[in-house]
């Protein structure tokens, strides 16, 4: 599948762009754009995001993404403006967890490249990635206590698996934020860098996965996401399933042959 006329010219809320990757296949790039609120998740924001993901995904000739958003924040949240109002019966009939969703079943890995506010959905958002690289001055948090609710798009869950219980519950209690240094620490960012390289290495991160064998790629992606929802037995007879998988792969049998023969191996990417 490679139309994807339809993306560059209908969103409001982001920007989409293709990064060629010399010999290899491209990244998709979806920047978050409503600069103005902070990149604030409205609802019509997180459609788009969505469906650019699952266009990407679709195509042939992408390998990865990169999710990010601006200098001064990937994004501040969920947007309080349009949840401000909103009663119990009215949040659940909107139904965007649904679409939030939808992020967890996209198979090519995303990239989140952080700078600024990574706070609240903004830093869910951020954990629904598969690997965060942060600039320096990057700020996390989820601030949700202080408006008298608390994360609902897997703060508890996926920040409590990353970090640990004691310093996922000082977040979610306390709504502080914390720098790209202590989350680093602490184990949720892959890479913390220099404020004006976040965007660079995100890229070339993808790159260098984007040039791997993309059969490979997925199936160790879901292998590793399996980690977080299963026993140690389940994960590992999963594991093992995927890595069967892969010896009926053209990939596989080009990738140990070049090896033996001492050259590049060329990759069809099934
Ligand atoms: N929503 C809406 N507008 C926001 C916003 C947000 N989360 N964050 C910032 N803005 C807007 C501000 O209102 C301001 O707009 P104007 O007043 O100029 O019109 C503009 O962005 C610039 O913000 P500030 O003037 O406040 O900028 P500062 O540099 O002074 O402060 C700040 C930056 C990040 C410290 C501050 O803006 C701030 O505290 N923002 C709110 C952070 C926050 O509480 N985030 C958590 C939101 S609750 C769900 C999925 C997820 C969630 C919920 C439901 N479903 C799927 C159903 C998640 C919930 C949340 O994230």
């Amino acid at each position: 599948m490679n139309d994807k006329s339809h993306l560059s010219n209908s969103y409001k809320n982001i920007l989409i762009s293709e990064i060629e990757n010399s010999k290899a296949l491209k990244v998709g790039l979806i920047q978050l754009n409503r600069p103005d609120v902070l990149n604030a998740l409205n609802i019509d924001l997180m459609k788009e995001v969505v469906e650019a993901l699952e266009t990407f995904d679709k195509d042939d000739e992408t390998g990865c993404m990169v999710l990010t958003g601006n200098a001064k924040a990937f994004a501040a949240g969920a947007d309080i403006k349009e949840m401000a109002d909103a009663t119990a019966v009215e949040m659940l009939l909107r139904d965007q967890f649904a679409r939030w969703d939808k992020i967890r079943k996209i198979k090519k890995p995303i990239i989140a490249a952080v700078s600024g506010f990574a706070l609240g959905g903004g830093c869910e958002l951020a954990m629904t990635c598969d690997m965060i690289i942060a600039a320096e001055g990057a700020k996390f948090g989820q601030p949700e206590i202080n408006l008298g609710v608390m994360p609902g798009a897997g703060g508890t869950q996926r920040l409590t698996k990353a970090i640990g219980k004691a310093r996922a519950m000082e977040m979610i209690l306390t709504g502080k934020m914390f720098t790209a240094k202590d989350m680093f620490i602490a184990g949720l960012i892959t890479k913390v860098v220099d404020n004006d390289l976040y965007l660079d290495e995100a890229i070339e991160l993808a790159k260098d996965i984007a040039s791997k064998p993309t059969v490979a790629v997925q199936l160790a992606k879901e292998a590793v996401l399996k980690a977080f929802d299963t026993t140690i037995e389940a994960g590992l007879e999963f594991e093992r399933k995927n890595f069967y998988l892969l010896f009926a792969t053209e990939d596989k049998f080009e990738g140990m042959k070049a090896f033996v023969e001492k050259r590049k191996a060329e990759w069809k990417g099934r």
